[in-house]
């Protein structure tokens, strides 16, 4: 890329200033890509591809998939503010644990629901006597690269986290665009639109991934209530 020192000031004072200053606040937690803590940096370098791709830099996430009690599951539309990928819809919800004690806690996961319960709020508005941590089910880590366009994009180890739970949402306007619950049949017509551009309609490459590779397997262990049996927080699954 040939952004030069001028574009980035341009480009960082157009910035959203609640999507700037969570750019330098949240310190995001580097990690190897066997998932090993090996720093910490903003989420405004975290993001930027040229540094992603200079530095191989690979940040610690999460990805919340919140579920109702008919099955059903929450989507979110992205925020025509957000940074990366706005507009794009996607689950439930996504963020990064921080390079703080409370989400840097690695038994059982317990700082990524921490980080979790944290952004349901944030983003959401769903108490957090609605979404106990203890609540949250990991189910795998995938490793992921994602260009949004030609400077910001992802590279991240996210913890996939699954949850069932009717909750009440309000949800914060700097974050989200709009919400729905769908049920399989609802995805795959989302889906179908999506792959024709139907209605502008995109999904995150993120949600994509999770699609094609889990979701539906995974889903069946919800209705099921057997959702233990599909945890594997051993392999890294490299997309
Ligand atoms: C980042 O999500 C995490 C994933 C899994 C893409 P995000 O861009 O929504 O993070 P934040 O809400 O902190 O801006
Ligand atoms: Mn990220």
């Amino acid at each position: 890329a040939t952004t030069t020192a001028m574009g980035d000031a341009v480009a960082d004072a157009t910035m959203d200033a609640v999507q700037r200053r969570l750019m330098f606040e949240d310190e995001c937690i580097l990690v190897d890509a066997n998932d090993r803590v090996v720093g910490h940096d903003t989420k405004y370098n975290c993001h930027l591809m040229e540094k992603i791709e200079a530095e191989n830099l690979l940040h610690r996430a999460f990805s919340v998939f919140l579920f109702n009690s008919n099955y059903e599951l929450l989507l979110q539309q992205r925020s025509a503010t957000k940074v990366t990928f706005p507009m794009v819809w996607t689950n439930t919800c996504c963020s990064h644990p921080l390079y703080r004690e409370s989400e840097l806690i690695e038994e059982n996961s317990l700082g990524v629901r921490n980080a979790a319960q944290r952004k349901l709020l944030d983003e959401l508005g769903i108490p957090a006597e609605d979404v106990p941590v203890d609540q949250f089910t990991p189910l795998g880590r995938m490793l992921y690269k994602a260009p949004s366009d030609g400077k910001w994009g992802e590279h991240e180890l996210d913890y996939l986290l699954f949850i069932v739970r009717d909750v009440k949402v309000n949800p914060n306007p700097d974050e989200v665009a709009d919400i729905k619950y769908v049920n399989r049949e609802q995805l795959k017509e989302l889906l179908k639109k999506a792959d024709a551009g139907e209605e502008g309609l995109k999904l995150s490459p993120w949600f994509r991934l999770v699609v094609d590779n889990f979701l539906y397997k995974w889903w069946d262990h919800v209705e099921k209530g057997t959702l233990g049996e599909a945890v594997d927080m051993k392999t890294i699954y490299k997309l």
